[in-house]
């Protein structure tokens, strides 16, 4: 796909950053005749955290968290993806950037999903910062799961989907994992990036920090199992399809403290979802 030149590079930035509507900017580019794939191609691939490309992530806050443009433009009401998915924007913070998303997948793909992993749970972990081995912690008491990158046709369509509304390379994602929490089950507030500490560490070596995170809701809750972030007292409760983005990292390599975020304990019935974390640079 042809990768447009430098002053429309600079061009799609600078209007990302002033927050011009994604159907706006398509509209000045198919205007300006820019065939549309293209258009739309040079739109969903820029990236805004080029300058880190390459370098060792540093964690080490140099004063407040500077907020920069989102990873996922802002569309007129609905996003539909390439595979015809028609997601409807529900609702929007900017700083932090969290973006509550409706009909992200369909009822079928969120079976699909819970029917896969149902054999291969296992207690989930958090990391230890003292080594950054995978452990099991009181403030987790989910049960879990991972695919691979592109395990099958299901996995490479969601993976697909998310590359292309928040612009991002399928290989910087971690494969996607699958979390069910019966009754009581929680995930207390953390955040998603790593801490600079040894064991967060180990984790950013190879493909440096976490930048955003997708979470999907697989199923609808009876009572409880809320995803929360306290700082901006949101708390956003599942609905079966739906998704929360939202990210945490800009070009300064700064993290942003403010998406401090926990599931909540459900109280009645179960809760299935998805998560998709996604790396700086290629997922190693
Ligand atoms: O289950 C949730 O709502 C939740 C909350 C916080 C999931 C995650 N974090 C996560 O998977 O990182
Ligand atoms: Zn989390």
């Amino acid at each position: 796909m042809q990768i447009l030149d430098k002053p429309w590079q600079n061009w799609i930035n600078e209007n990302v950053a002033r927050g011009c509507a994604y159907e706006a900017m398509l509209a000045d580019m198919l205007k300006a005749g820019i065939a549309k794939d293209v258009a739309v191609f040079n739109l969903n691939n820029r990236s805004n955290a080029t300058s880190v490309e390459g370098q060792g992530v540093s964690n080490q806050q140099t004063g407040p968290y500077e907020q920069e443009a989102s990873y996922l433009f802002q569309h007129d009401n609905t996003i539909v993806t390439q595979d015809g998915q028609q997601i409807q924007v529900a609702m929007r913070v900017t700083a932090p950037d969290v973006v509550l998303l409706d009909k992200f997948m369909t009822h079928a793909e969120c079976d699909a999903f819970c029917e896969l992993s149902k054999s291969t749970l296992t207690k989930s972990t958090v990391v230890d910062d003292a080594t950054g081995a995978h452990v099991g912690h009181e403030h987790r008491t989910s049960m879990g799961t991972y695919f691979t990158l592109g395990q099958n046709d299901l996995v490479k369509k969601i993976e697909a989907r998310i590359a292309e509304i928040t612009g991002t390379p399928v290989p910087n994602g971690e494969g996607i994992q699958i979390l069910n929490y019966a009754s009581g089950g929680e995930y207390r507030p953390h955040f998603d990036y790593f801490p600079d500490n040894t064991g967060g560490r180990v984790h950013t070596a190879k493909s440096g920090q976490r930048i955003i995170t997708v979470i999907m809701y697989l199923n609808d809750v009876k009572a409880g199992g809320a995803t929360v972030l306290p700082e901006i007292n949101l708390s956003v409760y599942p609905k079966k399809g739906s998704a929360l983005y939202f990210s945490y990292f800009n070009s300064k390599g700064q993290v942003d403290p403010s998406t401090l975020h926990g599931g909540s304990p459900v109280v009645d019935g179960e809760k299935w979802i998805a998560t998709k974390w996604i790396r700086e640079r290629t997922y190693m």
